[in-house]
């Protein structure tokens, strides 16, 4: 059971009958960059793809391939990550062979204090491909979740390297949980979390999100420059299950009770709070609660 245990963490699903022994039901899948460029026809993202089969954070290489000069679109993957950060120095449980882990070096001409909203980019990128490949109906929670059935199944997370007033350039991360089963999930769970193996029990192909993403993401970010931001928060907007339903903001300062008015164009969570007046926050922790009428 020792090297069943192993070959488990490798990705590898072994089914066990009592008294009968194990039984192979597949191997892990191969994430294989020349695989993902060949079946891409993005025009930006993707234009280099890395796959890597370890790595401490694929953030955190992406971010250090932008600090030596990689172009825009540079995706960076990896099987397994042993140091996969989430939000605020937290961790994201990242095991072989099972999710995908991935991260997109961007060099936007935006400043600063709009790079937040990109996040919105990657979700309704995520949702879609997510949506695409498996059926299932995601949902987006304010700021950087995707839920289905209100667990959470993939996390986003941003980071820059800029001046006061300029990008140099930009990574987001973006943890799915694809084929990740029961005893994988971490136990410090701050919010209930599931994958697409639970939800559906079907094993799912990461290089198709992987490639659905990529494209999905490619089309929003030409949109973006287009555009603007205005579609992609509208896009996010339709995906955000709890609009108009009342719900518990916890800021770190504050606990704010009130009904999602939406969101603005800066990203910000609106709040209608009991006296009607709209609240924006800024950052926080969206709760659901149960509608007392
Ligand atoms: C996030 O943070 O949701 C952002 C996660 C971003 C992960 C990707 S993977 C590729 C790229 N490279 C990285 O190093 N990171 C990015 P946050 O909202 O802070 O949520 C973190 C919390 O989610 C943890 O404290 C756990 O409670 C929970 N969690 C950890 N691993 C999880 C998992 N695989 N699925 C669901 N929840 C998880």
């Amino acid at each position: 059971w020792k090297h069943i245990r192993t070959l488990r963490t490798l990705g590898y699903r072994i089914d066990a009958v009592t008294s009968k022994g194990y039984r192979l039901l597949s191997g892990p899948e191969l994430l294989i960059a020349d695989e993902i460029r060949s079946r891409l026809s993005s025009r930006v993202i993707g234009r280099e793809v890395i796959c890597h089969e370890q790595l401490a954070s694929t953030n955190l290489t992406a971010m250090e391939l932008g600090e030596t000069g990689a172009a825009e679109g540079l995706v960076v993957i990896a099987d397994q990550q042993n140091a996969g950060k989430g939000r605020l120095g937290r961790r994201w449980e990242s095991p072989a062979g099972v999710n995908l882990y991935l991260s997109i070096l961007l060099r936007p001409t935006i400043p600063p204090w709009e790079v937040p909203r990109l996040t919105f980019l990657s979700a309704v990128a995520a949702a879609r491909a997510l949506r695409d490949v498996t059926g299932l109906k995601i949902d987006v929670k304010w700021p950087n979740d995707l839920l289905v059935n209100g667990r959470k199944i993939a996390g986003l997370l941003n980071e820059m390297s800029a001046e006061s007033d300029a990008v140099h350039h930009v990574v987001l991360g973006l943890g799915l949980n694809i084929n990740m089963t029961a005893d994988q999930l971490p136990t410090d769970l701050r919010y209930p979390a599931t994958s697409v193996w639970l939800e559906k029990g079907i094993l799912t192909s990461r290089l198709d999100v992987a490639v659905v993403l990529l494209e999905h993401f490619d089309r929003l970010y030409e949109e973006l420059r287009q555009s603007g931001m205005e579609p992609i928060r509208r896009a996010w907007q339709e995906l955000f299950a709890l609009m108009g339903k009342p719900v518990r903001v916890e800021t770190g300062q504050a606990s704010l009770a009130g009904v999602v008015a939406g969101i603005d164009e800066e990203g910000a969570l609106l709040l209608q709070l009991p006296d009607g007046h709209i609240e924006k926050v800024l950052a926080g922790d969206v709760l659901p609660v149960e509608s007392s009428r």
